[in-house]
């Protein structure tokens, strides 16, 4: 765990804990008992501390949270680090993260390579930097740069931690404990960081806290952490280590963290796959095809473009082909507008693209991604021809969002080499991608699939075949309650803001209105037989048609409307419906405890490998609010058992399509996890 070795005068403190060199109870033990030593030691003048493998250190091992601490404690190990009559010196690569950079906070000196990344991530998983962080940073940089990186979590270069002053010296990778080495043994005598002054002029706070309302507002880390920091401006270090140890239990103790982490573990956890050797050869993607250049095409595109794969992209016409490119083009010069791309990357970007209207253009991809409308037959007819020009070994991908992997993959000669991958709109943007598992896909096609997705900084998750997969078969159940709560005379403005107050970004009659009234309906006004219809038939078609249920206002913020009132409340006078008052309790069953029992459906029949995985899908594919952990994990912190006691209670109004999972009712009734109620 922790080596130790000589160099001339110089103790150098090796840490090593693969894979991320998280601080646990031996890491923490070893650091203190080497820094204690080297203190009657008189052969060594100075310390530096390092670590092996990828990075210096993550920080803290969570797997260690929630449980009692082992002591030391790392408040007291980065104390003894400080308090070192011997100057230490932290020599940083790879990554230097929450409680890893605390510890090279406690250092007296830092040498970092340019690309290691420095951060207090804490906030992330519901907590914030509790060993001191919060107090030695902003004596190093100031109160605007700690707040950026502790309230907002964002982590920075090694570059930009020299021009901040977080660190003293920027050296080569290949050179950094050497260079290290030789800097320490020009030292002198230790700088305890704790002893600094901050420097503020006392409007920081109110200014951090005017730019970055909308980003933490509901969210108890965030304003902890601003606590945390204002207490270093005014307390000792020793008190203000009270106060943020304090705040740090008191958050630790919180639901919001339990999910953050519970967010953690499940998206890792999602990278795992059942049945799979561990070490399948990955098949290589050097070249990719998309097919239509709609927007979805062009979004998934554009994720390969900008991870440096070259893209082929095949329309039918060229106008199709022209406006696609074009909106990819517009899209990038928007991010470059934004300070996150610069002119030349946007360039660099599209030189990797070659638009064509030649079909067999792509025989010579690696992974080909069929991005048209949703219909069987069309499908069906795109990879008959792909099994015909495509080349051995291609991986032929479906973005198919409901339809049947299986089905496509039978028009092929090759089933084997088929597999969904699912992107959410815009795909160039939206984290998620479903990696769909047919009958038939091969081990190492499934691999590549996650491996691509995880290349190109998406979050993938596999799901098996059944209509809609994961996220939009849950997605109907809720879709249709709130459909039919307005039948029976909620307004949409009522339904959405029970979503809207939960976390959600948007209720589901704004989620309709933004994917499109008309997506998968008619717009036939001589059929009316639904709400939908009746909308569609008066051309409220949804945002792109000026408004659906709502009108919109020229930030494309939702406001009532009295036309579509006017549509709903003919229609159910119509349908015969008086209408009646509905309850925040009633919307909250109708629109989120159905898709937890439609989740437990899917995972009972295997489509999701596991509750958290559904979680994963929901927090990365629909914004669901990650510090409640994702629908399943939420559904078990309120209770299985008041789950299932709330959606028997409305039952009769759930309509005749409904039924109560067998899972989650043997899970409620044993007081089980989901999980651990289908292992069983
Ligand atoms: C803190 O420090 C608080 C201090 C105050 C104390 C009082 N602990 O992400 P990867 C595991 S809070 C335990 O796939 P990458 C991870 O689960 C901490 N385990 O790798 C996975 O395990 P699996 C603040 C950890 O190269 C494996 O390591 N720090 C930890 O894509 C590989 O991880 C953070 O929040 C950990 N701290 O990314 C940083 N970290 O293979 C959290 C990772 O069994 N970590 N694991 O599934 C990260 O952001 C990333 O892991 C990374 C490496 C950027 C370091």
């Amino acid at each position: 765990m922790i080596e130790t070795h000589r160099h001339g005068t110089i103790l150098a403190i090796q840490i090593g804990n693969p894979p991320v060199n998280a601080l646990s109870e031996d890491v923490r033990r070893g650091i203190y008992q080497a820094i204690e030593a080297a203190q009657s030691d008189d052969g060594i003048s100075a310390i530096v501390i390092h670590g092996a493998g990828r990075m210096f250190s993550a920080g803290a091992d969570i797997t260690e949270f929630g449980k009692p601490l082992a002591e030391p404690g790392l408040a007291v190990v980065i104390d003894a680090i400080e308090a070192s009559a011997k100057p230490v010196v932290a020599a940083i690569h790879g990554s230097a993260l929450g409680g890893g950079l605390e510890v090279a906070l406690g250092a007296h000196y830092r040498v970092a390579t340019a690309s290691a990344k420095l951060g207090l991530p804490e906030v992330a998983l519901g907590l914030l930097p509790g060993a001191g962080g919060t107090q030695r940073l902003p004596r190093l940089v100031g109160i605007p740069a700690a707040l950026d990186m502790i309230v907002l979590g964002s982590p920075i270069s090694g570059a930009k931690a020299l021009d901040i002053d977080l660190v003293d010296k920027v050296v080569p990778e290949q050179r950094l404990v050497e260079d290290a080495i030789a800097y320490a043994a020009k030292l002198d005598r230790p700088r305890p960081t704790g002893e600094r002054a901050v420097s503020f002029d006392g409007g920081e706070f109110d200014r951090f806290a005017e730019q970055n309302a909308r980003k933490i507002k509901g969210l108890d880390a965030p304003q902890a952490c601003i606590e945390a920091v204002r207490a270093a401006t005014t307390l000792s270090l020793a008190d203000g280590q009270e106060k943020e140890r304090s705040l740090f239990h008191r958050l630790m103790d919180g639901a919001q963290s339990k999910a953050l982490r519970h967010a953690f573990f499940a998206e890792r956890a999602a990278a795992k796959i059942d049945g799979l050797p561990k070490d399948v050869a990955l098949r290589s993607v050097a070249k990719v095809g998309v097919i239509g250049a709609g927007t979805m095409g062009g979004g998934i595109s554009m994720n390969f473009l900008s991870a440096g794969i070259p893209v082929t992209i095949v329309e039918m016409a060229e106008e199709a082909l022209d406006r696609g490119t074009g909106l990819m083009r517009k899209n990038y010069e928007a991010t470059a507008a934004k300070g996150r791309m610069t002119g030349a990357q946007v360039e660099g970007a599209l030189a990797l693209l070659t638009p064509t209207l030649d079909f067999s253009a792509l025989s010579d991809c690696d992974l080909i991604i069929e991005a048209v409308y949703e219909n069987m037959d069309v499908k069906k007819e795109i990879f008959a021809r792909l099994d015909g020009i495509a080349k051995p070994g291609a991986i032929l991908a479906s973005n198919t969002s409901y339809l049947s992997v299986d089905e496509i993959a039978e028009v092929t000669k090759r089933p084997q080499d088929v597999v969904g991958l699912h992107f959410f709109s815009p795909a160039n943007i939206m984290k998620l991608v479903e990696v769909v598992r047919g009958d038939k896909t091969a081990s190492d096609v499934l691999a590549t699939g996650m491996a691509i997705a995880r290349k190109i900084g998406k979050v993938p998750v596999v799901s098996g075949v059944c209509f809609g997969f994961i996220g939009n078969r849950m997605l109907d159940p809720r879709l249709e309650g709130a459909m039919e709560m307005l039948l029976e005379g909620a307004t949409p403005d009522q339904i959405d803001r029970v979503s809207v107050g939960f976390g959600m970004p948007m209720g589901p009659l704004q989620m309709i209105d933004l994917a499109g009234v008309d997506i998968g309906w008619h717009r036939d006004p001589t059929r009316i037989e639904s709400l939908r219809d009746a909308l569609n038939a008066l051309g409220r078609w949804g945002q792109k048609a000026g408004g659906g249920f709502y009108d919109y206002d020229e930030k494309r913020r939702p406001l009532p409307s009295p036309a579509a009132t006017g549509i709903i409340d003919d229609y159910r006078a119509k349908a015969g419906v008086t209408p009646r008052a509905i309850s925040d309790e009633e919307i909250m069953v109708r629109t989120m405890h159905v898709m937890v029992n439609e989740g437990a459906k899917i995972l009972s029949e295997g489509i999701a490998q596991r509750a958290s995985d559904i979680d994963v899908v929901w927090i990365y594919g629909y914004g669901w609010p990650r510090h409640t952990g994702g629908p399943m994990f939420w559904a078990e912190q309120v209770g299985l058992t008041k789950i299932v006691a709330d959606l028997e209670r409305y039952a009769d109004r759930l309509g005749d399509d409904f039924s109560l999972s067998p899972l989650l009712a043997k899970a409620a009734r044993d007081g089980r996890s989901l999980d651990q109620a289908k292992a069983r």
